[in-house]
């Protein structure tokens, strides 16, 4: 089913002033490749490799091969050695628009809620779905909680993923405007505001609805159990609304803030709607603060998004808010925050302290605070870099962690990088975080590009039920990658004696590596968005 390569590169491509680096297998350090036009069969480029060291957990031996002085727009291919030989790849100043474009739509085509016109949606066109009243779970009530996008490979809508999937989107708009256009295809297309604001803002309204009367917000809405491979205008499985949790109300408050912001300009109304929601849901996770966090009932078998910890959150919202109103009172409720328990920093779904530190640094004036939120921010930011620097061959920024969904913790850390990179300019920021765009496409020991649809070797099974449904893959999906753990049966029976980096099958039974998200698609959104430009 799958194809290694000998020599990995980013298989969607390079803009012409980037660095170009191949990976070359089971080759010594000074092997003669070359880089060919595959137009017109010409070399462009004649080198020997260069010896470099993969640290990484891919078990790989490998030397590199540095094509970056091939700057010339055109179609690629590297030879090296008797017969090795890459994948095709593209050198253009345009080689990431498309790619951004489609990482987008894929939030369009996972809208619930809504119809999706054939002339959207193309072959994942489906009638309305999960539009009836959602039961409040253990209570007797229903409430009306449609729109927002279906999660992942399955139909639930979640609370925590969902707020950082609207985190980086509106994350990239701040800081990339210019990246995004208003032709994306979307209903809202061609209506002068950016599509990206518009399909964050078919989740905001979504996530509207699902904050009760006292400011608390439900974690997410399921069926029971999920549904089976079908389209979700099929399904059956009747809806709850399940609980509030301490996580989902601190992350609403969180990102309603980030839109009073980003869409005051655009509209005033609802941006001072998502303010004055997000005063409620904070206050509302301050009434809460001694609860114990979010598990599932016995009897709900959908995702559970748990996490031990929400001082993450609860930090996260307090600078957001302070960030979006300049009001003092987030200066008070630092003092509130017990820096000390959140363990591992990141941008989630479970670990949002880097959304956090990022809202203090870019806020006008700082608040003043004792906590050292500036020292572990760069922390974490070095640490990516330097891991993907250590890691010279592939260049990933994890150690040796390949967890489930293991490829956003790669693109996270390339969106750590550049927000860094965006306080203060830093070029080995830049280009780490561009390391990571790579392995993504690529240049990874699994020789797969992780976006649906694209490179020559891309995932064509994807744990998606209208994939799997309709029998081919949604395009514009980034799947989850190796995830050491083995986390599913399929994973378990095809990967046992696999190094860790490779741990990965392109099968739509291993939802453990091969299952899509929002919040995966998002943050690649980001890195493809910063580097249009
Ligand atoms: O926190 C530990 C960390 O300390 C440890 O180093 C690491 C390796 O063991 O594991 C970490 O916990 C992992 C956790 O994610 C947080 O990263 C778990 O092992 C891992 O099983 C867990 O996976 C999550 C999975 O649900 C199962 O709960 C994924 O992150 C999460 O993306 C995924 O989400 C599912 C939804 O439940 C349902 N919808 C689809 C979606 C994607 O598969
Ligand atoms: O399809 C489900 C996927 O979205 C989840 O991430 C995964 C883990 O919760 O579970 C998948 O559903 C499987 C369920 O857990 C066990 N029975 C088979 C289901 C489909 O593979
Ligand atoms: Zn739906």
């Amino acid at each position: 089913m799958s194809r290694t390569a000998q020599i990995n590169l980013n298989q969607i491509g390079y803009r012409p002033g980037d660095e170009k680096r191949a990976t070359v297998r089971c080759a010594e350090a000074g092997t003669a490749f070359c880089v060919i036009n595959t137009e017109t069969g010409k070399i462009v480029f004649e080198g020997v490799t260069d010896h470099c060291s993969e640290r990484g957990s891919s078990g790989d031996s490998v030397c590199y091969a540095d094509l970056s002085s091939v700057s010339t727009p055109g179609r690629y291919k590297v030879l090296a050695g008797k017969d090795m030989e890459s994948f095709e790849f593209v050198i253009s100043d345009d080689v990431y628009d498309r790619p951004l474009k489609d990482s987008l739509k894929m939030l369009y085509l996972q809208r619930c809620g809504t119809k999706l016109p054939e002339e959207y949606a193309g072959d994942f066109a489906h009638k309305v779905c999960h539009t009836e009243m959602a039961k409040i779970y253990g209570k007797t009530g229903y409430m009306e909680v449609s729109g927002g996008w279906h999660d992942a490979g399955d139909y639930g809508r979640y609370t925590v993923p969902g707020a950082k999937a609207i985190a980086d989107l509106l994350l990239a708009y701040e800081l990339f405007p210019d990246s995004f256009d208003d032709d994306c295809k979307i209903p809202e297309s061609g209506n002068g505001i950016a599509d990206v604001l518009d399909e964050a803002r078919f989740e905001l309204e979504w996530l509207h609805k699902m904050q009760f009367s006292d400011g608390s917000v439900s974690h997410k809405v399921t069926g029971l159990d999920f549904d089976g491979f079908i389209m979700p205008d099929e399904c059956t499985e009747k809806m709850y609304v399940l609980p509030a949790s301490k996580t989902a109300t601190a992350d609403f408050a969180a990102v309603m803030y980030m839109a009073g912001r980003v869409y005051k300009d655009i509209d005033e109304a609802f941006s001072a709607r998502c303010i004055s929601a997000a005063d409620r849901a904070l206050q509302a996770y301050i009434d809460h603060r001694g609860d114990d966090e979010y598990t599932n009932p016995a009897d709900v078998l959908t995702g559970e998004y748990r996490d031990e910890c929400s001082e993450d959150e609860y930090l996260w919202a307090i600078c957001e808010g302070y960030r979006t109103t300049a009001d003092k009172r987030f200066e008070s409720l630092l003092d509130t925050v017990d820096l000390s328990v959140i363990k591992n920093d990141g941008f989630g779904w479970d670990d949002m302290s880097g959304y956090a530190y990022y809202a203090y640094l870019a806020a006008d004036t700082p608040m003043k605070t004792e906590l050292d939120l500036k020292g572990r921010f760069y922390k974490m930011c070095d640490n990516a870099m330097n891991t993907s620097f250590y890691n010279e061959a592939y260049g990933s920024s994890l150690a040796d962690d390949y967890a489930w969904g293991s490829n956003m913790y790669i693109a996270n850390n390339g969106m750590a990088l550049l927000l860094a990179s965006s306080l203060e300019y830093n070029k080995d920021y830049e280009l780490a975080a561009k390391r990571q765009l790579d392995y993504i496409f690529g240049n990874n020991p699994c020789s797969y590009c992780f976006l649906t649809g694209y490179g020559t070797n891309a995932p064509l099974n994807p744990h998606h039920r209208p994939s799997v449904a309709l029998g081919k893959p949604m395009k514009g999906m980034l799947v989850g990658g190796a995830d050491s753990f083995l986390e599913d049966d399929c994973a378990k029976e095809a990967l046992s004696q696999t190094p860790k980096a490779k741990c990965y099958i392109d099968c739509s039974e291993s939802y453990s590596c091969n299952e899509i998200t929002i919040y995966w698609n998002s943050p690649l959104v980001f890195l493809l968005a910063g580097f249009k430009r």
